[in-house]
């Protein structure tokens, strides 16, 4: 077994087709069954995702964490832009040390309201790099928000080991600089924050990305992102290539992707399936071929 990454899975979410119905008809059911799933494909945490919930998140959360604690011994993932729907689910939740708040942004308002809930709750936090003029421009804005937070959660006393950073993976459709400026900031990340973990949701890459496609480009970036040191990662846990690489079970295509990434070069004539899919797929996200919705075909 090779290097592992915990996947936090993310398909219980208020968008989704069979969740977001269930969820908004307070039908327990098809979540507690998507639970089970995404549990007996390997994930580590469930992600719980309401959304922003602006008339009824104080309610919907406990609601949606008492189904799952009634349904599943793993942890949870709590995931709103609500304040007030984040503090009602961490009041609710039984195993309050195991589970995520998801998550804390650089926006001084969701600091002053979350993180002393945080801290209560002895729960993980992600600390998400979105300050108030929105996405960080490079490695360096990155930086600079990921000190401000981790001074705020250091002095709320929350420790380095609970707190996992999000760089927020910039869509591909953005170029591949802005990806390459993310893997340098996790680089970044081992000095200004040692002993902390860090996630990506993987799909942010991929997003705007022709729907049969995007699952090469969240498995080859994942792999990417691994050579950092990446602890945990959001993923489709329905995307079985995807799972097996988080549990580390294609280590040799790890190892192939992370020695391009330090210069070399293999012969794609030597290469099949899916190995050869991450060879084209790595070129593509890395620059070296221009990005176009056929970039597998040549
Ligand atoms: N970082 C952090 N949290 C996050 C994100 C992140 N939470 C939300 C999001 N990004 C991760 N969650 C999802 C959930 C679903 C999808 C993408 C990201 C998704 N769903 C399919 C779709 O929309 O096509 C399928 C939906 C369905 O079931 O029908 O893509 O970056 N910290």
């Amino acid at each position: 077994m090779g290097q592992v990454v915990l996947a936090i899975a993310e398909s219980i979410n208020i968008m989704g087709t069979r969740s977001g119905r269930a969820m908004k008809a307070r039908t327990p059911g098809p979540v507690q069954e998507m639970a089970r799933e995404e549990t007996a494909a390997g994930a580590s945490y469930l992600d719980l995702n309401i959304g922003p919930a602006r008339k009824d998140g104080t309610e919907l959360m406990p609601w949606i964490v008492e189904t799952m604690e009634a349904a599943i011994d793993t942890p949870l993932c709590l995931d709103t832009t609500n304040t007030d729907a984040m503090t009602a689910g961490f009041k609710t939740i039984k195993n309050k040390e195991a589970a995520i708040m998801n998550s804390i942004s650089a926006q001084p308002e969701r600091m002053e309201k979350l993180i002393p809930v945080a801290a209560e709750a002895g729960c993980n936090v992600i600390a998400l790099l979105w300050g108030r003029d929105g996405m960080p421009r490079d490695s360096n804005e990155r930086a600079s928000m990921s000190v401000e937070l981790l001074m705020a959660l250091n002095d709320a006393g929350i420790p380095n080991e609970r707190i996992l950073f999000d760089p927020i993976g910039t869509p591909m459709t953005l170029g591949s600089e802005q990806i390459m400026a993310g893997l340098d900031f996790m680089e970044m990340l081992k000095e200004i924050a040692p002993g902390a973990g860090s996630t990506v949701g993987l799909s942010n890459v991929s997003n705007g990305v022709a729907e049969h496609l995007r699952k090469h480009l969240d498995r080859t970036y994942l792999i990417m992102l691994m050579k950092t040191g990446l602890t945990t990662a959001i993923v489709n846990s329905y995307d079985k290539e995807l799972m097996a690489i988080c549990n580390g079970d294609r280590q040799a295509d790890v190892d192939m992707v992370h020695a391009m990434m330090d210069g070399n070069n293999p012969d794609p004539s030597t290469l099949s399936g899916v190995t050869l899919e991450h060879y084209k797929t790595y070129k593509a996200l890395s620059g070296q071929v221009i990005f176009s919705e056929s970039w597998l075909d040549f």
